[in-house]
């Protein structure tokens, strides 16, 4: 058997319940045979890939807070830390009732070649809780933050480990967990990115991932003698990631015409009312039925759908296996030249197969949504040298950071005569910086 089919049998026989994590796994190193074929002895011996599947270590914790009617709830915070090899653990915290390890490990896993990308050293992890935060007061927010934080602050750091953002969490939680983790140490650190401007947040973060998911997109296209401008673009969630990503796609041209939230899509052929959409979900916080309701362009269907819609570009922003072989096929005969994962592993292995074989550009989560992580790792240069840089001083570094992510995972599909094939690219351009690290650090 081979040392890829070997390893890859072991992880699933030891994480037999994890699906989301096997499947990020099975991804990553069914497209990484090309490097481990070649390098096979010395990665078998050194136990590479057994070292890069299993954590560093997987941090849970009870996280007990009172409700607004006195009532004590309790819910399972999870912090893993899976590769430091090239930098501090660095990933966001999801707080969505779907929490289970397998989902944080997956996304933990993924983050290792994500920040890899970003050529910044910044090592892979994830956390989060299964706390559902929709319908909470603002109270019930702080004290399930500051709980967590009560527990989560042995474990990080500024140069150990430094959560930011995910599904969920957003500056309000930043904010009272960097709070929190301020009055235990005692210490005033960079330990949390996506924190407010007035407290050593980075301009640019809010917009950083749609952005960056622009950046990267545009590139993609260009260097297939595509334009972005003039495109019409399908974006699926309704938060941070689908926001900013729907309003660099006018900056540039292109017209988006759909959002999603966890009830329904609105199909909006004018193209999508940024300011209202800003107002329903970023000062509202409520649901995409307020949208429909004022804008008379616009329809509201219940449940999924999204892809059903005639588009150039699609842009999954929402969350993970939202886009099935059944979208990807609807996509296809519609017309739909590109698509592109501002959410991570949005697209099914099914989908993903089929969209490649047919032709559609393909970009995957860990290479077109870095543009997040990398901006966090910016605001801890800023942290760290104690400065803040303009908002344009960060979006150009971003922007430069996207073109060459994308340059490199070219190049490394490339090298191993995968052209064209952007999900083989990623993840070697990712792992051969990571194994590298690994193994002069020698056995650890
Ligand atoms: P937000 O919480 O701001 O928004 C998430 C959006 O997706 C909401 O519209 C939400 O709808 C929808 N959504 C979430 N879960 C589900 C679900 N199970 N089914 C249907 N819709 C769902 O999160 P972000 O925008 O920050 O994150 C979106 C994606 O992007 C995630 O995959 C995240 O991991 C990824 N990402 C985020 C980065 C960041 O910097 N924030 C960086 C890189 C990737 P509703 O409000 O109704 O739940
Ligand atoms: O998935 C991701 O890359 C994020 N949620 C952002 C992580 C970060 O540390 O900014």
């Amino acid at each position: 058997m081979s040392y890829v089919d070997e390893v890859l049998a072991q992880v699933k026989e030891k994480n037999a319940n994890e699906a989301e994590f096997l499947q990020a796994v099975e991804e990553v190193l069914n497209s990484l045979r090309p490097v481990i074929d070649a390098n096979e002895e010395l990665y078998r011996r050194e136990a590479v890939l057994e070292r890069i599947t299993e954590p560093d270590r997987m941090i849970m914790f009870r996280v007990p807070w009172v409700d607004d009617n006195g009532q004590v709830q309790v819910n399972r915070g999870y912090r893993v830390q899976f590769n430091n090899a090239i930098g501090p653990y660095k990933g966001g915290l999801r707080l969505h009732p779907s929490v289970n390890l397998g989902i944080i490990k997956f996304l933990g896993f993924e983050q290792i070649f994500k920040n890899s990308l970003t050529s910044l050293p910044i090592g892979g992890g994830k956390g989060g809780s299964d706390f559902d935060p929709k319908g909470k007061s603002d109270r019930e927010i702080m004290a399930f933050c500051q709980s967590f934080m009560n527990e989560l602050y042995k474990y990080i750091g500024a140069d150990v480990d430094v959560p930011a953002g995910d599904i969920g969490t957003g500056a309000r939680e930043i904010g009272y967990m960097f709070g929190q983790y301020k009055k235990i140490r005692g210490v005033f650190e960079g330990v949390l990115t996506g924190k407010g401007l007035t407290y050593g947040g980075s301009l640019a973060r809010t917009q950083a991932t749609g952005y960056g998911l622009l950046y990267f997109t545009r590139e993609m296209l260009k260097s297939n003698n595509e334009d972005i401008a003039g495109k019409t673009v399908a974006v699926s969630g309704a938060g941070n990631v689908a926001i900013y990503a729907i309003e660099k796609a006018y900056q540039m041209g292109a017209k988006p015409v759909t959002c999603s939230d966890s009830t329904g899509w609105i199909y909006d052929p004018e193209g999508i009312d940024l300011e209202l959409l800003k107002e329903i979900k970023e000062v509202k916080r409520a649901r995409l039925t307020e949208y429909a309701a004022v804008r008379p362009s616009a329809e509201y269907h219940e449940g999924k759908g999204v892809w059903s819609v005639k588009c150039d570009v699609a842009l999954p922003c929402a969350t993970q296996n939202e886009l099935h072989l059944e979208d990807a096929k609807m996509l296809v005969a519609n017309g739909c030249m590109a698509v592109a994962e501002g959410a991570n592993m949005p697209t099914t292995l099914e989908a993903t197969k089929y969209l490649q074989e047919k032709g559609v550009l393909f970009a995957p989560g860990k290479a077109a949504n870095a543009g997040g992580v990398a901006t966090s790792a910016l605001e801890m240069s800023q942290n760290s040298e104690r400065l803040s840089w303009s908002f344009e001083e960060v979006d150009s570094k971003l922007e430069g950071i996207m073109i060459n992510i994308f340059h490199n995972l070219d190049d490394a599909a490339k090298r191993y005569d995968k052209a064209g094939d952007y999900v083989v690219g990623a993840n070697i351009a990712g792992f051969e910086k990571v194994v590298t690290a690994m193994m002069a650090q020698g056995v650890c």
